[in-house]
């Protein structure tokens, strides 16, 4: 059965597992990111814009869907887009969003207008739907030619994490992971930015809690995996625990997120399935459970 993909109507049809990947069929989605409020989970994704036989990312725009049951999807449209940000230029990678204080903040890796390479905006807005606007009027991270890879990418793929004693802490980078610590306000840096050796990192942190335990996934090597890492606190130290989805197809690519969400644990994560092109991808879900002993599964993807 098709999920549904509705323009902002906020029902839900039968409760039940998920339905047909991918989620969206209309646009070409990437990067996911979630965020389970209330009794909705909210889906933000970037938006591949690559035409046919183009070999770069074209993206501009970060778009949100909801979903109450996994199944029908409300499509809400733009988030934001690189314009939210005056100082940036171009590239809307892979974003974060979180909930703190009864506010959303996007985390968001963008071209900077006068800094080589890329930066991290912040976004705010009152509602998980956005608009989201610029929360400072200039970067959180800039780039820092010292520590900068050859590629300019050295400031992507933000995920924030907000512990249960109100702490924040933001985990970025390619090639080299890193994380800082952010002010109460969510929009300031608190501390020094620090880095993380971590096996075969490629880009794509993720930090989650369950059961006392931090579980840190990312997509490893290229073409990427998705493997993860256990540890005691937020900022380590990290047991590498394993790889918990094989690369795809095609796409390169593979930035995975997870959510609790109506007694079931999902990972989100993107592939070629709609286009069968590297550029112009597609976010998709799968249903699994964790072990007994807290151990994330092997989770094979399912193309229907
Ligand atoms: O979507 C552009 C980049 O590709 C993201 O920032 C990475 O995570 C990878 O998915």
């Amino acid at each position: 059965m098709k999920r549904y993909l509705l323009p902002a109507l906020l029902f839900c049809l039968a409760a039940g597992a998920h339905a047909d990947n991918p989620i969206v069929t209309d646009i070409f989605t990437a990067d996911p990111a979630v965020v389970v409020d209330g009794k909705r989970l909210y889906l933000y994704t970037g938006r591949d814009e690559a035409k046919p036989g183009e070999t770069t990312y074209k993206m501009n725009e970060w778009r949100v869907f909801s979903t109450c049951d996994m199944r029908s999807w409300a499509d809400h449209g733009v988030a934001a887009t690189v314009k939210t940000f005056a100082w940036a230029k171009a590239d809307a990678f892979a974003a974060d969003v979180v909930r703190h204080k009864g506010k959303y903040y996007l985390y968001a890796p963008v071209k900077h207008t006068t800094i080589p390479g890329f930066a991290i905006g912040v976004g705010v807005s009152d509602t998980p739907t956005g608009p989201f606007r610029d929360a400072r009027g200039s970067a959180l991270v800039t780039n820092d030619m010292t520590r900068e890879t050859p590629n300019g990418w050295d400031d992507i793929d933000p995920a924030v994490f907000v512990d249960d004693d109100g702490q924040a802490y933001m985990y970025f980078g390619n090639k080299v992971l890193k994380y800082v610590k952010l002010k109460p306000n969510m929009i300031e840096l608190d501390g020094p930015i620090q880095t993380v050796g971590l096996f075969n990192f490629e880009e794509a942190p993720w930090l989650h809690k369950r059961d006392g335990v931090y579980y840190l996934s990312y997509a490893s090597g290229l073409p990427e995996v998705i493997a993860y890492a256990t540890g005691p606190s937020p900022t380590g130290p990290w047991t590498y625990r394993g790889v918990i989805m094989d690369k795809n197809k095609v796409t390169h690519t593979i930035h995975q997120a997870f959510a609790d969400f109506n007694g079931k644990s999902y990972i989100f994560y993107h592939n070629e399935m709609l286009s069968g092109a590297d550029y112009r991808r597609s976010v998709a879900v799968e249903e699994f459970s964790y072990g007994k002993d807290g151990a994330i599964p092997h989770v094979a993807q399912t193309r229907t």
